[in-house]
């Protein structure tokens, strides 16, 4: 089996506020990512962390009378606190205020600086302070920011720029021919279309008479670093870079760096702009998802129309949150969150679907072979139709993965699921109890056991806690229950038979809708 170094990112979130469900969104698309990835046997380095400086930052601390580090020290609990709610497999958790990232942004302003990749000027233009940005006359829409619409503040001052301009022909030739490189492909072309428009050098520094909270420019005191070069740096300094040549060889270049549209360009112009100029590869994949919205709206802390994660989880569990995270979005696409489409998936997929079919194995196999998953016998077209179901749902989970669409290899996971319970009405095993037709009967439990076995490992990336409960009731113990592996499905013979099945009541009990009215 050929494995490899997997290397996946999300963006570092900023601590001006508490995390929402985009945040909660990207972040177990990663888990998930990584969680199948250690289960192909690659080795897997997960990093998310927190984006800490700037005005942003600054604005929201003085609006909490707090320094801002007393502030961020007190927000990345928040962050920290709900990865582990809902149970984020990352290696490392940064954060742009530790010492090390500081020494390996300036390290690396210092060099840019020395090779004349950076130069000082003076600036006019407009700045828009909810998305820490400047843009040039041009860049405007009505006179208002291009990306939230908001009203910008004109500003004329000296400050530090990065060539980026002389980086725009490379850029543009090196995503024409790097298919993998922007995905989906729209997002690529819409990044060449920015890049063709021309692009201007990149304003890297503020100066402390207006933002004192950033990374000090390491060739002059009055300046900050801008802190989407300081954020950026992130990718690397987390692995090691200018710190652990061994560990930053294995990590980089990224397999994947996961972003929301809303900061395409600044991945895909920026970031890829300042590895080059730094001499470094770049990453395989940046892939921008879709934006959970709220009707058709986007969900965003100044709308005032943000679902908070944490109250989703303790209604319904984790694992039905991350469930829908990733059944209902198509990656690449926007989806809707609501608590409707919420609860009619959870009760049609999981409630219905998946635990209807645990709940008719556990049952039968409890009343006629005292509770114990009997060898099959000869398997007949029956048998065969639905082990073929299962094994269209591993490859599509595989092909899924390839192309991060988890959707379709749930969706492919619920096909097998519902095959599962059409053959066990077909089959009608309490029937042949009741005819005491022992071979078959023996045949019909184990293969729908075992089609649960497979689905379980299929799914266990995206809920864990409940795969392994799942596994527990098939009969699993101790170690055995994390131990789902896509890649031994392939390789690894069943290990089903002789197990004694455990009862569980209700794997995902329904959500009634009047007892959600009460709540
Ligand atoms: O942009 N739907 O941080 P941020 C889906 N610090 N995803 C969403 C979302 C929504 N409605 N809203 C936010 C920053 N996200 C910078 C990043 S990286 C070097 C620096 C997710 O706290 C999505 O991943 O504003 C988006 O890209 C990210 O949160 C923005 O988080």
């Amino acid at each position: 089996m050929n494995t490899e170094n997997f290397y996946v990112t999300t963006p570092i979130y900023y601590v001006n506020d508490k995390p929402h469900i985009g945040h909660a969104y990207t972040t177990v698309l990663a888990d998930v990512l990584a969680r199948y990835h250690r289960s192909l046997g690659d080795e897997t380095f997960f990093l998310t962390g927190t984006d800490e400086h700037g005005q942003k930052v600054e604005k929201a601390a003085a609006a909490r009378h707090l320094d801002p580090k007393a502030h961020c020290d007190e927000m990345v609990l928040r962050f920290q606190s709900l990865w582990e709610r809902l149970g984020i497999t990352n290696d490392r958790y940064i954060r742009t205020t530790e010492e090390f990232h500081k020494r390996v942004v300036r390290q690396i302003l210092q060099e840019l600086f020395d090779r004349g990749e950076i130069y000082k000027a003076e600036y006019t233009g407009w700045y828009c302070v909810g998305c820490e940005r400047f843009f040039t006359e041009k860049d405007l829409v009505d006179g208002k920011c291009p990306d939230c619409g908001r009203e910008v503040s004109a500003i004329v001052e000296s400050n530090y720029f990065f060539r980026m301009s002389s980086y725009r022909e490379w850029l543009i030739e090196y995503i024409e021919t790097h298919p993998d490189f922007i995905q989906p492909s729209f997002r690529a072309n819409e990044t060449l279309g920015f890049l063709r428009k021309g692009l201007g050098d990149l304003c890297i520094s503020r100066p402390k008479s207006r933002l004192s909270w950033g990374i000090e420019l390491p060739f002059d005191p009055d300046y900050v670093c801008y802190v989407w070069f300081d954020a950026l740096i992130n990718y690397i300094s987390g692995v090691g870079y200018l710190q652990d040549d061994a560990m930053f060889e294995k990590w980089w270049p990224a397999s994947y760096h996961l972003i929301g549209k809303d900061i395409l360009t600044t991945h895909s112009v920026y970031w890829p702009t300042m590895l080059k100029a730094i001499g470094l590869p770049m990453p395989k994949t940046i892939f921008a998802h879709g934006w959970w919205l709220t009707g058709s709206t986007k969900m965003s802390k100044s709308l005032g129309n943000v679902i908070n994660p944490m109250d989703m989880v303790d209604r319904c569990g984790v694992d039905a949150f991350r469930y829908f995270l990733m059944a209902e979005m198509s990656p690449g696409n926007d989806a809707n969150f609501t608590e409707e489409s919420f609860v009619a998936r959870y009760n049609s997929d999981l409630a219905n679907d998946l635990g209807n079919l645990l709940s008719r194995v556990l049952k039968m196999t409890l009343r006629s072979t005292d509770g114990v998953i009997p060898p099959p016998g000869a398997p007949t077209a029956d048998e065969e139709e639905l082990n073929s179901e299962v094994s269209a749902a591993i490859d599509a989970m595989e092909t899924s993965l390839a192309a991060l669409k988890f959707d379709q290899g749930i969706a492919a996971a619920m096909n097998a699921v519902r095959a599962g319970n059409r053959y066990m009405e077909k089959t009608a095993p309490w029937t042949l109890a009741k005819k005491g037709e022992t071979e078959r009967l023996n045949t019909v439990l184990y293969t729908a056991a075992n089609a649960l076995r497979q689905i379980s490992v299929l799914l266990y990336p995206v809920m864990p806690e409940k795969m392994a409960e799942l596994r527990r009731a098939l009969g699993y113990v101790g170690g055995e229950l994390n131990d789902a592996k896509i890649s031994d499905l392939r390789t690894r013979k069943s290990d089903l038979a002789g197990r004694k099945v455990v009862d569980t009541a209700g794997l995902f009990p329904r959500i009634d809708e009047k007892e959600k009215e009460k709540a």
